[in-house]
């Protein structure tokens, strides 16, 4: 057994009907953010993001589209991967749940709940949003009948399904969200699932009659109905994890021997308990209500945080296909590269809070980029080639930064575990400005001229050099191609951990003069 700490981190899984968009694409850039800083600290990570593939939704849009469901989905979750490997997402799985390793657990998942006396049959009246795929009670719908959430019609329905006791869990949830405070984070939304605890907790329909429904996952004790497409999604998370028999072929998972109640993770190979769900702030009830206590249900550990970020509009409007608004994060690195994206999304919203896209902040954000780390990176690097040949003798005090460099650092891990990640990536920046400050205060222009300032020379050369050497680690997880590039214009071997970059002395680096790390796009 290693003793690295481990992390498990997920995405939502998005349904196979929409395009990636910018929505979707800052959920992922801070998933991938994270497990970027988890890895360069040193832990072994599970980066968890997939598709949405079953119920109502994908069933109509593949009929309106004249295809199988499959094919859509097959095209979509290609779509999907496309987007993220273009966007330098590095997801150690990526789960579709048409797969049938995903149906056995889905199915054992169910299982476990029937026989544990959590499942009965009943009549359900009321109401169904398509596009949200939730069920809604007469009092939560709008004056006008709509949707609470998309504002979009819903469907009346009266049929025969069957019933999770959800309503059992009520206390106990509370209790679990009470005695762990940043359980969901921000405190805000937490306080909102607390509000919605206080009302009296429905319990949940876990299925549809396959007579309106034939794309989802049939029951396994009553196949004339198929699993609701929520609870199917939701447990993505867990086979994912490997807790549920990998070694065993599908048709032969249970939970009983492989997962006794209440296991920890300790010395155990699969990644259950989840250490983290990054999810907008669109589906939280379902994460923070319906997981965990289906989860409750089954015996089985809670995630150990759900982070729910804010909505991203269009200027001051909502984003969607039909006002052709929506924002492509393709379409929008072509002039400026990938990391500009990154950079845009994850620095300009406050994680937890909404943020407006516009061009006019994206070219802030840019220029932000391009003004103090590129320019900084620029000087530097030519500075040491013009003036020393691309090397440094380690001189004794070359780190008239050192506690800025510590202060960084301090801050930068601080905002990251407490999932602040605009607040770290703005402690890096702040690290740039600083030094971009000390080049002026030196003048190692000055320096060189002064037939006396060889040592003064160096001491300042050396000091801007390692902390380039830091910032190509601070930066990292959210922009790592230009991370990469800085770390090679030093002549470094790749981008240092964080903690080797603290350590790194001027006299290992090798510096070349380097083309600027965020150009004019009309260069
Ligand atoms: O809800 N701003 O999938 P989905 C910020 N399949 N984030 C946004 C956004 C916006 N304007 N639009 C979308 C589903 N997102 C289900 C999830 S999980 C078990 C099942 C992001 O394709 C945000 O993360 O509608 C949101 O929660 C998610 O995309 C919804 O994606």
């Amino acid at each position: 057994m290693s003793s690295k700490a481990r992390v498990y981190l997920t995405t939502p899984i998005y349904y196979a009907t929409g395009e990636p968009h910018i929505g979707h694409a800052y959920t992922t850039f801070l998933a991938d953010t994270l497990a970027r800083y988890h890895r360069q600290s040193g832990a072994e990570v599970h980066f968890l993001t997939g598709t949405d593939e079953h119920g109502q939704k994908i069933q109509e849009a593949a009929e309106k589209r004249g295809m199988e469901p499959i094919e859509l989905c097959d095209e979509m979750a290609a779509r999907f991967r496309e987007a993220w490997s273009e966007l330098g997402i590095r997801y150690d799985r990526f789960i579709r749940t048409t797969e049938d390793e995903h149906k056995a657990v889905v199915c054992a998942l169910l299982d476990r709940l029937h026989a544990r006396g959590l499942i009965y049959e009943d009549m359900y009246r009321g109401w169904y949003c398509v596009h949200e795929e939730r069920y809604w009670t007469e009092k939560d719908l709008t004056p006008e009948g709509h949707c609470p959430d998309c504002k979009r019609p819903v469907q009346e329905i009266e049929e025969k399904n069957y019933f999770f006791r959800m309503s059992r869990f009520r206390e106990e949830l509370i209790r679990h969200i009470e005695a762990n405070p940043g359980w969901i984070f921000p405190e805000n939304r937490r306080n909102e699932v607390l509000g919605f605890l206080r009302q009296p907790l429905g319990d949940l329909s876990i299925s549809r009659p396959r007579s309106r429904l034939q794309w989802g996952i049939p029951l396994p004790w009553d196949p004339e109905h198929v699993t609701y497409v929520w609870v199917d999604a939701l447990t993505n998370y867990l086979t994912a994890s490997g807790a549920i028999a990998p070694d065993r072929p599908p048709a032969e998972r249970g939970f009983d021997d492989d997962f006794p109640e209440g296991a920890a993770r300790e010395g155990s190979t699969h990644w259950w308990p989840a250490d983290l769900h990054i999810i907008g702030k669109d589906i939280l009830t379902t994460h923070a209500v319906y997981w965990p206590t289906l989860l409750m249900g089954a015996g089985l550990p809670l995630p150990r945080r759900i982070l729910a970020h804010g909505w991203w509009v269009v200027g001051d409007t909502k984003m969607s296909k039909s006002l052709g608004n929506v924002v492509d994060p393709m379409e929008l690195r072509e002039p400026f590269g990938t990391d500009a994206v990154r950079w845009y999304l994850l620095r300009e919203m406050p994680t937890g809070g909404d943020a407006s896209y516009t061009p006019e902040r994206f070219m802030t954000r840019y220029e932000e980029l391009a003004n103090i780390l590129g320019n900084l990176a620029s000087r530097v690097t030519s500075m040491v080639a013009r003036y020393r040949d691309g090397t440094l003798p380690d001189s004794a005090d070359a780190s008239a930064l050192d506690e800025s460099l510590d202060r960084t650092l301090d801050s930068y891990h601080k905002a990251m575990r407490e999932l602040k990640v605009h607040e770290a990536l703005s402690s890096a920046m702040d690290l740039a400005r600083e030094a971009n400050g000390f080049v002026e205060s030196r003048e190692p222009w000055a320096q060189a001229k002064d037939p006396e300032g060889g040592d003064e020379l160096d001491r300042t050369l050396g000091t801007l050099l390692r902390t380039l050497a830091l910032l190509s680690a601070l930066f990292q997880p959210a922009i790592p191609e230009k991370a990469a590039a800085l770390a090679s214009a030093l002549g470094l071997d790749g981008v240092p951990t964080l903690e080797e970059a603290r350590g790194i002395s001027p006299s290992t680096c090798r510096v070349r003069k380097m083309a600027p790390l965020f150009p004019k796009p009309d260069a």
